[in-house]
């Protein structure tokens, strides 16, 4: 019998493609037993950001969190496997890069950097409804 199968979409932002994190970060998402079926490296444009973060719009960090992850590239990808979705979240940690516990992606390679808009590395979806749709923006017809 297969696994049933989750899908959710990560995304290493601009500040861990520049720091060189993204072989890492795709490390832990493998060595926990996840399996990447996408991995792109993507410039965001303001169009599918829009679309992405909507849920976020008329927060006072909605503009910089755009502006942040127009900054650089993005890696782009989809991991699958039964409760991929709370496992990637498990892996990120909290989304204040501050209190995210040592051993989490975001508690052992970021940092509050003072800045409007918290840079935290990676996104991962928090449902199985935002996975599908935010796969769908990203990875359009997969
Ligand atoms: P998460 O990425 O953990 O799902 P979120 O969806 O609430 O968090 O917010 C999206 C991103 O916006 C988050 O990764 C970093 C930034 N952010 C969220 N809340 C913030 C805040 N209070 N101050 C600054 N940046 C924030
Ligand atoms: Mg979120």
């Amino acid at each position: 019998m297969s696994e049933q199968s989750e899908r959710t979409l990560i995304l290493i932002k601009p500040d861990g493609v520049r720091r060189g994190l993204t072989g890492q970060i795709l490390a832990r998402v493998e060595a926990k037993g996840y399996t990447l079926t996408a991995v792109e490296l993507r410039d965001a444009d303001d169009q599918l950001l829009a679309a992405h973060y909507a849920e976020h719009e008329g927060k006072p960090f909605y503009a910089p969190l755009v502006e942040f992850m127009k900054s650089g590239p993005v890696l782009a990808a989809v991991a699958e496997g039964h409760r991929v979705i709370e496992g990637f979240r498990a892996l990120a940690g909290a989304t204040d890069p501050t209190s995210a516990l040592p051993g989490t992606i975001r508690g052992d390679f970021g940092r509050d950097w003072g800045l409007a808009v918290q840079q935290n590395l990676v996104h991962g979806s928090d449902s199985v409804a935002s996975a599908e749709r935010e796969i769908g923006l990203w990875f359009p017809g997969r």
